[in-house]
């Protein structure tokens, strides 16, 4: 039934992981280096930079995301508007040359914030594959 649908969905967005950082970024209870923001996205600049530019890209409400691994048929059109998002900062940037968005998922991944969030890594050459 629709009423099923409406709580299976409201349960996969039930986020009941502890708040992280990032929160505060989006509630600008702590200063960071932000260079864009619109309705669902920020972007600023990480504290730890790999290289010459390296900005991460995350959604305001983190609405389940804790990692890109919970991600659901619901969260598409939020994670299409921050790879778009992310490219559209990377020009901004000069990154015109190229660039790499990296996504770390859990523990294996070398996840520290449990708040999605693109890494936007650029400004030099890189090389590959990563650590
Ligand atoms: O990466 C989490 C990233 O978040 C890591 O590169 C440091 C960065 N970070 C942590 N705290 C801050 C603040 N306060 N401002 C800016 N950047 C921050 P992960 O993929 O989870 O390992």
């Amino acid at each position: 039934s629709g009423e099923e649908a409406a709580a299976k969905a409201a349960a996969h967005l039930a986020d009941t992981e502890p708040p992280t950082i990032f929160d505060k970024i989006v509630a600008k209870e702590i200063p960071a280096n932000i260079i864009y923001e619109d309705d669902e996205a920020l972007a600023f600049r990480d504290i730890q930079p790999q290289a010459p530019v390296h900005f991460l890209v995350i959604p305001k409400k983190r609405n389940g995301l804790t990692r890109l691994s919970k991600a659901g048929p619901e969260h598409k059109a939020l994670l299409g508007h921050l790879m778009w998002v992310a490219q559209h900062v990377a020009m901004k940037e000069n990154l015109g040359d190229g660039f790499r968005v990296v996504v770390n998922d859990g523990p294996n991944g070398c996840q520290s914030v449990y708040h999605l969030h693109l890494h936007i890594l650029g400004g030099r050459q890189l090389t590959w594959p990563p650590g």
